[in-house]
């Protein structure tokens, strides 16, 4: 698959937010974004998307990828994992309704569409064994093993945010305690800070404060960091991975990759690898969400 064949429209339905894109020749030239609800049912999330996508201009039946939140199936049905992320969806069939509504639609996890898009276009290029993680809203990932995607039936493959850490002791959304996503997600640094006393802070904000050397904010943000790290050693002991790439708002922000890299450091070599910022920057699930419409076949 060719970046430059790439030709369409691609939706991304975050935690936070909810973006749209008009993609030619691989390259995103207009893009609109308006914040998630967690708590709209499906038919509320299809009118946001049919608004923001007409806003770049889709009209019915032109090439589409979706890249959500939440894990698919292989039947097109759309769970949320972590039930406080988005609170009504479970077995929601949006598979079938953006064929409905739109013509077409690839649907798949935000994070697969990332790493794939990563894969063949960004920081993944010349790896064989790739692991892509958005630190965001939550923790998620997309694993590239022998150069293929791993993808299960139910959705679940590669949703690494809801391993164990030995960091974690706190109940997450997913039901599972001490989870990564509870210790290094957007929602777990907000729900940190508040615990701190610091409330109504989004992790925006508590990463503004750490800037401004608030110690407190400084913790929480390393703590999530050093989760991400030995996550990273885990994932390598597992697949062998030869490199790592971060993206999300978190993943991107200015020195948390490094620090990333200065807890990984602590490990020993062997469970070593190489991390780097997504290089497709905050269009990664968009970019992959239509190159999967490509290569499924418009499934
Ligand atoms: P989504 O989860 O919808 O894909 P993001 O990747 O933007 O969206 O992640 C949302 C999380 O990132 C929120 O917790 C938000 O507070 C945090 N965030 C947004 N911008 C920044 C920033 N510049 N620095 C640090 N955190 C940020
Ligand atoms: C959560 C999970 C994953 C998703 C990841 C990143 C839900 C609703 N989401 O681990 O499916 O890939 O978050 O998503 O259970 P984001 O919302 O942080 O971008």
């Amino acid at each position: 698959m060719k970046r430059a064949d790439l030709t369409g429209f691609a939706l991304d339905l975050g935690g936070t937010k909810t973006a749209a894109a008009r993609i030619e020749n691989g390259t995103v030239i207009e893009r609109v974004q308006t914040n998630t609800e967690g708590a709209f049912v499906v038919e509320r999330h299809l009118d946001i998307m049919a608004e923001l996508l007409e806003k770049v201009g889709h009209t019915k039946a032109e090439p589409l990828g979706v890249a959500v939140t939440g894990r698919v199936t292989q039947e097109g049905n759309w769970h949320s994992v972590n039930h406080g992320t988005l609170t009504q969806i479970d077995n929601a069939p949006l598979g079938n309704a953006l064929k409905e509504r739109f013509g077409s639609g690839y649907l798949c996890n935000d994070a697969t569409a990332a790493s794939v898009a990563e894969f063949h276009f960004g920081a993944g290029r010349q790896s064989e064994n790739f692991a892509y993680i958005t630190v965001s809203t939550g923790v998620g990932g997309g694993l590239i093993v022998n150069g293929r995607p791993i993808q299960s039936n139910n959705g679940l493959a590669g949703h690494i945010g809801f391993i164990s850490t030995p960091l974690g002791n706190d109940l997450c959304g997913s039901g599972r305690n001490g989870t990564v996503e509870s210790v290094a997600g957007g929602r777990a640094i907000a729900a940190a800070a508040a615990k701190a006393g610091h409330h109504e802070m989004d992790a925006r904000a508590v990463f503004a404060v750490a800037a401004q050397g608030e110690g407190w904010a400084i913790e929480i943000i390393d703590r999530s960091a050093n989760a991400i790290a030995i996550l990273c050693s885990d994932l390598t002991a597992m697949l062998g991975l030869d490199n790592v790439a971060l993206g999300g708002s978190i993943g991107l922000a200015a020195g948390y990759t490094q620090k990333v890299i200065t807890h990984l450091a602590l490990e020993p070599a062997l469970f070593h690898v190489a991390i780097c910022n997504a290089e497709l920057d905050q269009n990664s699930p968009l970019i992959g969400a239509l190159a999967l419409h490509y290569m499924r076949g418009n499934k």
